[in-house]
């Protein structure tokens, strides 16, 4: 099992932020993470010292950019995007598993509005990559490792893809290819060995940028395999210049928790760790966080409000919803200074679900809203996907918790109530000591707000079975709003973080 957490293991953009590609404008800095089968797609962070992000849109935030098949499963959806600043403008490229493939997109401001989808049907594989040479060849390489040149303006593929490297020997998954001119080489970041435990990066050179590649032979440049260090599955990584000119990568890792075997529930992160080159190879140091700060002076945003009165004109860009949110059911113009959800499934089993939700970003947390159930049942959830759930959900006449783990679904609390608005609440606990080995990554605790300001707690649920470990796929946890029959309306929202 991995060691305590330490000031080490903090991730620059925490909860279910993986796959991260990052760019550079001036002194702006920009990065994007898969989204899967949620909606709004791709979100777009926006930093000035590599270490405090902000996030400042999604890139896919209309219908027509992200087509999502109403029965699309959990961790389809959007795989994998690069994002780069090339000419004066923004690129992105990214697979949609569900249909469309790869998609590319550009803007002039990261923050939107984005174009509509250049497809690129001779493009066949995830995770693709830009690149531009000296001449203006745009070369995608894809996961395989396999590389083709492209017209990104209109899709089309230029000749045949060919096969690049494939990373180690009988290493699984060669993917996330990256690649970028640095000095006298064109180097091939790839990530290897599966995005699990054995997950890793290596890195290959050549003088032109379609090849012969020649690893480097200290690969992986970056796992952590093997080791107890708290931050495990280090993949899938992107290279950026600090605003020094020195080198740092971004990539994904995870913080499992618990005994033995360990679960790791917020999904997979976003790190920052400082490059330095010996012999034309990069070298990747120790994790870099505010706690362990990059050589230059941090520049943090104002702390984000706990609370989210739904006050303003529509939802920030955090709330995401499965597939699709649709206007009527799902508004903040219906009542003013609230968020009215109209049910359309009778569950967060089902695909086809009214949700709202955040990434929980904090091992740490509680969440609570004020929900008014006069119309209709609904609640506050934490969500993996249609079968790992647990929610505290308010009817006309009780207040109870449902947990669903696999094919098994039960109310495991509840309470009468006389109906009328309530305050619900979620708190999650990770795990201090180790006492059995058999303990879980966390608890995951729901409360009712009595009228006094006191706090019920109906239930306490071990928190293993809203893991990737359990769930299976690519995401994390979700904190949300729901709604199960009816209309049901929340006043507010409060994501309250701990400190990790
Ligand atoms: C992504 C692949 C990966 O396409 O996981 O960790 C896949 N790396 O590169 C889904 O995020």
């Amino acid at each position: 099992m991995p060691s305590a957490p330490d000031s080490a293991s903090i991730p620059v953009i925490p909860g279910f932020h993986p796959d991260p590609s990052v760019c550079r404008a001036g002194e702006d800095y920009y990065l994007v993470c898969s989204s899967f089968e949620y909606y709004p797609g791709i979100p777009v962070f926006h930093s000035r010292d590599l270490v405090h992000w902000t996030q400042i849109g999604n890139a896919l935030d209309r219908p027509d950019q992200l087509r999502l098949p109403p029965d699309a499963h959990s961790s389809g959806g959007l795989y994998a995007p690069t994002l780069r600043y090339h000419d004066g403008r923004f690129w992105l490229i990214v697979t949609n598993v569900n249909g469309d493939g790869n998609l590319l997109f550009t803007a002039t401001d990261p923050a939107g509005p984005w174009s509509d989808p250049v497809r690129l049907p001779g493009v066949h594989g995830i995770d693709p990559d830009l690149a531009w040479d000296e001449h203006g060849t745009c070369w995608c390489t894809v996961a395989g490792i396999s590389q083709v040149r492209i017209d990104p303006r209109t899709g089309e593929t230029l000749g045949e893809p060919r096969r690049l490297w494939s990373g180690a020997p009988g290493a699984k998954t060669p993917e996330a290819p990256h690649l970028y001119r640095i000095g006298a080489y064109w180097y091939l970041l790839i990530a290897e060995g599966g995005t699990e435990r054995c997950h890793g990066v290596s890195i290959a050179r050549a003088r032109t940028p379609d090849g012969p590649f020649e690893p480097c032979p200290a690969n992986p440049v970056l796992t952590h395999r093997g080791t107890d260090h708290p931050v495990q599955n280090t993949g899938h990584a992107d290279l950026v210049q600090g605003p020094d000119g020195s080198w740092w990568m971004v990539f994904l890792g995870v913080r499992p928790r618990g005994g033995s075997p360990d679960w790791h529930v917020l999904g997979r992160e976003t790190f920052l760790a400082p490059v330095t080159w010996v012999d034309d190879w990069p070298v990747v140091g120790e994790l870099t966080s505010a706690r362990t700060p990059p050589p230059w002076p941090l520049r943090p945003p104002a702390e984000a409000p706990v609370r989210d009165d739904f006050d303003g004109g529509g939802l920030a860009p955090g709330w995401i919803s499965p597939r699709i949110r649709r206007e009527e059911d799902c508004t903040t113009g219906e009542r003013a200074g609230w968020l009215t959800l109209r049910a359309r499934g009778q569950s967060l089993d089902d695909t086809d679900v009214t949700f709202v939700g955040r990434r929980q970003q904090h091992l740490s947390c509680r969440a609570w809203t004020l929900l008014d159930p006069a119309e209709g049942s609904g609640g506050l959830a934490v969500r993996l996907d249609e079968r790992h759930h647990y929610e505290i959900e308010a009817t006309a006449s009780e207040v109870r918790v449902v947990a669903r783990i696999g094919p098994l679904r039960s109310v495991v609390a509840s309470r009468p109530s006389a109906g009328g608005p309530v305050v619900l609440g979620v708190g999650t606990t990770p795990v201090q000591e180790i006492t059995d080995p058999r303990d879980g990554p966390d608890t995951v605790a729901f409360y009712v707000r009595e009228a006094d300001g006191t706090r019920t707690e109906l239930v306490r649920l071990d928190g293993r079975y809203l893991s990737t470990e359990v769930a299976g796929g690519f995401t994390g946890r979700v904190i949300g709003l729901y709604a199960s029959a009816g209309t049901v309306r929340f006043d507010w929202f409060d994501y309250e973080p701990y400190e990790d």
